[in-house]
């Protein structure tokens, strides 16, 4: 198999093309819906369930209006999940290129899917030659075993790489104006260059248009973008209270930051960071980790925990956890729980760690639990659900056959 990997590799270092569609996995991804394993909280105890196995490199999940699931594999393929069955995967995807970081990434919902049935992916687009790859958002209809009617609304152009640093989340806003959160190509000066839509966070309408109100419309520069100075921002959400967009951003060596962007501001990268360069010496171009002009993270990790996916939690079956906000840790193979007063970040716990998976994406699901996405080469790439620990009804149950049988005994004392 080592081999077989080995002399395919030869053979693209030859010339053949990376986005070429990948072969799928011998054996099909699987729903199995496991037992409930305890996992203990700082908080009291959730359940945890593996609920699909066999994903290759899950990237992301949303769901529809009826329940079922979409996954993302970043190796190109969208799959939906319902009835307790994983399709196979969609069809009617352009070319993705495929390498590294770079592939299939984000999904979402339309706000009006159930009138006009569109979802929106996320994807690391080809150059005509196939070398370099760019940022770029596709919608079409979801069909039964296709995306129908498939049009690219968004592109980074021009391509600067061969696909590091693509990002990418989509959030819808208020207004159904589109996210899109992206990376810099590791191309770090890119993110201070507002003729080039690298290292930005953009908002774009659903059909692709610039709204009037974006902060650079009719100035020298790309007027989709709504921030600038970004490195690669691989997890976002809308604030349910506030309903602003929160960002997670990967730092170099350390420095990774959560940012809450207003329009026409400049994040810092490379300029400032709190991280340093791999090599351990200082980001090359950086004057440290503050400067005019250019806004401090509202949060940041000195040591980076990988930040991708996040999510804000609002519903009923984790109580304790209501208004909390969820991050993926890759690079620390954790589940980041954030306490929030208002916008304040005033307490963290790191979930899940043991399991030693890299946590990929983080949504709240329609039964109010949290999904989580573990990023890992087929088969081992899964979806895992917390929910509340069953023990509460079991033990409700038991205390509710408890009482007849106690009555039943009191009647049989009575007599
Ligand atoms: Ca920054």
């Amino acid at each position: 198999m080592r081999l077989a990997g080995w002399i395919l590799i030869a053979a693209c270092a030859a010339g053949c093309e990376r986005h070429a569609p990948p072969p799928a996995p011998a054996a099909a991804p699987t729903v199995v819906a496991t037992a409930p394993v305890e996992v203990a909280t700082r908080l009291g105890a959730v359940a945890l369930t593996e609920v699909v196995t066999g994903l290759d490199r899950p990237w992301s999940l949303a769901f529809l209006p009826d329940g079922s699931m979409l996954v993302t594999e970043r190796p190109g393929r969208l799959r939906r999940i319902r009835d307790g069955a994983v399709s196979a995967p969609l069809g009617g995807l352009p070319s993705i290129f495929v390498d590294g970081q770079a592939g299939l990434l984000d999904v979402a919902v339309s706000p009006d899917f159930a009138r006009d049935g569109l979802v929106y992916l996320s994807f690391a687009e080809p150059s005509l030659r196939g070398n370099k790859a760019g940022t770029a958002v596709l919608r079409g209809r979801l069909g039964d075993d296709a995306l129908e009617s498939v049009e690219v609304i968004y592109r980074q152009e021009p391509k600067l790489s061969s696909g590091t640093h693509v990002g990418s989340r989509l959030v819808f806003g208020d207004g159904g104006l589109l996210w899109v959160t992206q990376g810099d190509n590791r191309v770090a000066e890119t993110a201070q260059q507002l003729d080039k839509l690298q290292g930005k966070l953009v908002r774009i309408r659903a059909d692709g248009g610039v709204p009037d109100d974006n902060p650079f419309v009719g100035n020298d520069a790309r007027p989709e973008i709504w921030s600038y100075g970004h490195r690669n921002m691989q997890g976002a959400a809308l604030h349910p209270v506030t309903r602003r967009l929160w960002t997670s951003e990967h730092g170099p060596m350390g420095g990774d930051e959560l940012n809450i962007p207003d329009a026409g501001r400049n994040y810092g990268w490379p300029v400032i960071t709190h991280g340093k360069d791999y090599s351990g010496s200082a980001v090359p171009g950086s004057v440290g980790a503050s400067a005019d002009g250019m806004e401090a993270p509202h949060h940041v990790w000195p040591v980076s925990p990988g930040l991708s996916g996040m999510a804000f939690y609002t519903g009923e079956a984790l109580p304790q956890w209501r208004g909390n906000l969820f991050l993926g840790a890759l690079a620390t193979h954790e589940l980041i729980r954030l306490e929030l007063d208002g916008d304040r970040i005033v307490g963290e716990e790191r979930l899940l760690g043991e399991r030693k998976q890299r946590i990929r994406d983080v949504r709240e699901g329609p039964d109010r639990a949290l999904y989580l996405l573990v990023d890992a080469d087929a088969p081992d790439g899964k979806v895992l659900r917390l929910g509340p620990v069953a023990a509460a009804v079991v033990d409700g149950a038991a205390t509710h056959r408890a009482a007849p049988d106690k009555a039943a005994r009191d009647e049989a004392a009575a007599r």
